[in-house]
């Protein structure tokens, strides 16, 4: 029999994922929501680019300017990549371990961070900078604000990959009460806005083997730096 010409041909990306992980959008702020396995698709296509950027410039604990390792190890990929050491956090136009600029961003990277960030609402959101954070168990990524960007009026965009984590989201005040967000491999986050500022976190990580990234989370954050 023929294939009718009104019934579009598909095959279902998301047969094989756990339930919780059938796409949909849940909001958590007035404009931060989370994309539930919007990443799932692109898998595929975002592992490999990943080796890349990652051979390029590889993970590394960094040290904070008040002393301390973190850890969480980072990398980055983009016209500029964040830092830091004893002197401080800042963006930067070169990898200070390699000397060399960055590498560049994957264009299926781009197109991630594109289409959820249009997906949440943020219309032509050009990240210029990805800054790629590896937690193994046990590691874990305390309450802050991010303000080392030029601007807040673009959206952020996180990609979580791996084992699952709790997400902590607060208010504008380190003491305020924060909201924990369970995240799932292939989920996405994105906050914009009055969200912007929010105090933010992550909880240690649980032992745990990922069927495809092993022993860690992968956690990528888009963001309009420069
Ligand atoms: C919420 N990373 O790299 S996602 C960071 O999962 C960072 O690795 C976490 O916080 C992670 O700075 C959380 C990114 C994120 C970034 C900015 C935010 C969450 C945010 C700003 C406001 C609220
Ligand atoms: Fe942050």
């Amino acid at each position: 029999m023929r294939h009718d010409p009104m019934s579009p041909i598909t095959f279902d990306l998301f047969a094989d994922a756990e339930p919780e992980q059938q796409p949909r959008l849940d909001r958590i702020g007035e404009q931060s929501c989370v994309l539930k396995g919007f990443a799932l698709p692109w898998l595929d296509q975002l592992l490999p680019a990943l080796d890349t950027v990652l051979a390029a410039a590889p993970f590394r604990q960094m040290i904070t300017p008040g002393g301390f390792t973190m850890s969480v190890a980072l990398s980055s990929c983009g016209a500029l990549g964040w830092t830091t050491d004893r002197s401080g956090y800042r963006y930067t136009r070169h990898d200070p371990l390699t000397g060399q600029p960055w590498p560049k961003m994957p264009d299926v990277f781009f197109e991630l961070a594109q289409a959820a960030a249009r997906e949440a609402g943020f219309a032509d959101f050009v990240p210029d900078s990805c800054l790629i954070n590896r937690y193994v168990p046990g590691a874990k990524m305390s309450l802050h604000q991010d303000k080392d960007e030029v601007s807040y009026a673009a959206p952020i965009v996180s990609v979580s990959l791996g084992l699952p984590a709790i997400f902590l989201f607060g208010g504008f005040e380190r003491s305020d009460k924060s909201q924990r967000v369970p995240l799932l491999h292939g989920d996405i986050v994105v906050w914009g806005g009055v969200d912007r500022l929010r105090y933010h976190g992550v909880l240690p990580i649980k032992d745990g083997q990922h069927p495809r990234l092993g022993e860690q989370r992968i956690n990528f954050t888009f963001r309009t730096a420069g």
